[in-house]
């Protein structure tokens, strides 16, 4: 696998990448050149208008103040730091903030899992994408060689475990479902049990977005996540939170609040093609101390992108 992720073949290697981020490249980089036109050097006024336009950008104000009290130094520092400086000077800022001292690039679909079943918790409020990214994973293990089965624990929803099922056979991948408003704790822990008892390679396990009171869904994904560890000790070894991207700071108090209730392991963007509300990515890597493991840019299958810091900032910045 080379630098960047998700290439298929006939696709440039970045391609979804960028695409994926051109709203969000857009709307950033046209704030900042006009920020800087007819502007000699980096001034109070130059930083006040840079907060803004990453504030604008949802990078999220703690965020932004890191990543101006940064710059304010280095241009304090070395007085006559021009305009034309400034955008390099940014990217380098953001780069480091987004790259200094957390793990590293997540493994690939290919690489050797450390259990068997490998199991995969996906939680999330509704409408972010679950179902979506549930989907597009599958497909991305299966294409790895690994026996992938799905569990449908989002009984809640009238059509939730038909979605799933329809992602199921896009992926060529097997499900584990109830009828409609069965216990979701029962269905995770069949789908364990099953994967289990198949020996399959990974196991993945959809969750409702939306119960009749949020406390209520916060208890329920504990009641799910219970399940599966009586069936499968250290299960799930992953809890992956889906945000959507284009909800801006909705996305940041979502992830708060579930990383409170619930153990997240990794975090997902979903809808990153769609807003220039991209910053986010930014925001909440820097906030939470828990990865972003993957990135949705778009509806089809292959929309996922295994999230690549460095060619983030290369995108980003064109
Ligand atoms: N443009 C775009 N759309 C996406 C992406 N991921 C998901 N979607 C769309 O978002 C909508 C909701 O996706 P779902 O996967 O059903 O979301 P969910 O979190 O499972 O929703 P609930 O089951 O209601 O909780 C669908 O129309 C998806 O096609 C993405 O990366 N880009
Ligand atoms: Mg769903």
């Amino acid at each position: 696998m080379g630098f960047f992720d998700g290439s298929r073949a006939g696709e440039a290697p970045s391609a979804g990448l960028d695409k994926g981020l051109a709203k969000t490249r857009t709307g950033f980089l046209g704030k900042i050149g006009r920020i800087v036109r007819g502007k000699k050097t980096v001034d109070e006024q130059v930083l006040d208008e840079l907060e803004e336009v990453l504030v604008t950008s949802d990078v999220g104000v703690g965020t932004t103040l890191h990543i101006i009290d940064r710059i304010g130094k280095r241009v304090a520092e070395d007085r006559y730091v021009s305009t034309a400086e400034l955008h390099g000077l940014i990217r380098d800022e953001i780069a480091s903030l987004l790259l200094d001292d957390l793990p590293d690039r997540p493994a690939g679909f290919d690489a050797p899992l450390p259990n068997r079943p490998h199991v995969i918790m996906v939680v999330g409020v509704n409408g972010v994408g679950k179902t979506t990214t549930i989907g597009k994973m599958a497909h991305r293990y299966r294409d790895a060689g690994k026996s992938v089965l799905l569990g449908a624990a989002d009984t809640f929803r009238a059509a939730a475990v038909e979605q799933l099922s329809i992602w199921a056979e896009r992926a060529d991948v097997s499900i584990v479902r109830q009828a409609q408003g069965s216990d979701p704790a029962s269905v995770a822990y069949d789908t364990v049990a099953s994967a289990d008892s198949r020996g399959a390679d990974v196991a993945i396990v959809d969750t409702a977005g939306r119960l009749h009171t949020r406390g209520g869904l916060m208890e329920e994904l504990a009641k799910i996540r219970r399940a599966m560890t009586k069936r499968v000790a250290g299960a799930p070894h992953e809890v992956l939170l889906v945000l959507d991207a284009s909800t801006g700071q909705n996305a940041l108090r979502q992830a708060e609040e579930f990383t409170r209730s619930v153990e997240v392991t990794g975090l997902v963007v979903t809808k990153l093609d769609g807003t220039a509300k991209g910053g986010i990515v930014i925001g909440i890597s820097n906030d939470f101390r828990i990865p972003v493991k993957y990135i949705g840019v778009g509806e089809r299958i292959e929309d996922l992108r295994i999230f690549d810091r460095r060619a983030f900032v290369d995108a980003l910045f064109g």
